[in-house]
């Protein structure tokens, strides 16, 4: 019979880097909490893009113009003359075989199809440092998505698999995610869609319990719905080096992305 086809997410996660890892029970914690942390990356794996990422050069605060080597972060910001927040890769990470192996990671898939829908697709994967720094700009900190909690509206619903490649404490600059605010969102934060919101003001909507801050090895991975409120965290003290991997439903769009490789 003729008809629209639906498409069904497959069930077999294949031949995954994430041994023992329940595809159920992450679906399951993201649904009540939106977060699901325990995906553990092989040794060989992160250590392999930690050591790209420390001999290829990044670029600051999302500007091609700030190129400089990740070991020369002081250096750069008094060449530039300006505080370097963040350093990302960009579409240079395409030439790491590791990175590429947890972009196609079959269950990472299977979990954004479980979640999402069987129209789940790859849309992005980055690379880059958040740096301590003296006295970055609050544009530059909104730029890098750093201290104050926002959601993302880049596609109608998405995914994000973030990972630690070098540990990660509470001088690191952690990732935040408050935990069960991707179900309900109070009038006035569906007001302000764009503008951070001061953590007081999250906190009294969804309790003080709620943040989740995650810090742990390097190899450690999370995955979140990103329409629930998260942010990461200047580093007080130690460089922090992350990789996220993003999922949505819309074809992939120039506007949403910051320069990092469009995935088609
Ligand atoms: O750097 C972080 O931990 C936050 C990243 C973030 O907020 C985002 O990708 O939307």
């Amino acid at each position: 019979m003729a008809g629209r086809k639906t498409r069904r997410p497959a069930d077999n996660a294949g031949d995954t880097m994430f041994a023992g890892v329940d595809r159920e029970a992450v679906v399951e914690a993201l649904r009540s909490d939106g977060l699901f942390s325990g995906l553990v990356l092989p040794p060989a794996i992160h250590e392999e893009i930690a050591s790209f990422a420390q001999r290829t050069p990044c670029f600051g605060n999302f500007d091609r113009r700030l190129e400089f080597m990740p070991g020369e972060h002081a250096e750069a910001e008094k060449r530039f003359g300006r505080s370097l927040l963040s350093g990302h890769f960009f579409e240079r990470i395409l030439d790491c075989r590791a990175a590429l192996a947890i972009q196609r990671d079959p269950l990472l898939l299977d979990i954004a199809a479980h979640y999402l829908g069987g129209q789940a697709k790859l849309i992005t994967t980055r690379v880059w440092w958040s740096f301590p720094t003296g006295e970055a700009s609050d544009a530059d900190k909104n730029l890098a998505s750093l201290g104050k909690y926002h959601f993302d509206l880049d596609d109608w619903r998405m995914l994000k698999f973030f990972f630690y490649l070098k540990p990660v404490d509470a001088d690191t600059g952690p990732h935040v995610y408050v935990r069960g605010s991707h179900k309900r969102r109070s009038l006035k934060h569906q007001l302000t869609l764009l503008v951070g919101h001061p953590a007081q003001e999250v906190l009294d909507v969804y309790g003080e319990q709620s943040p989740v801050t995650l810090t742990g090895d390097a190899g450690l991975g999370f995955v979140e719905d990103p329409f629930g409120f998260h942010m990461g965290t200047v580093p007080a003290r130690t460089p922090r080096l992350m990789m996220e991997v993003g999922f949505g439903v819309s074809p992939p769009s120039r506007r949403r992305f910051h320069g990092e490789p469009v995935i088609r």
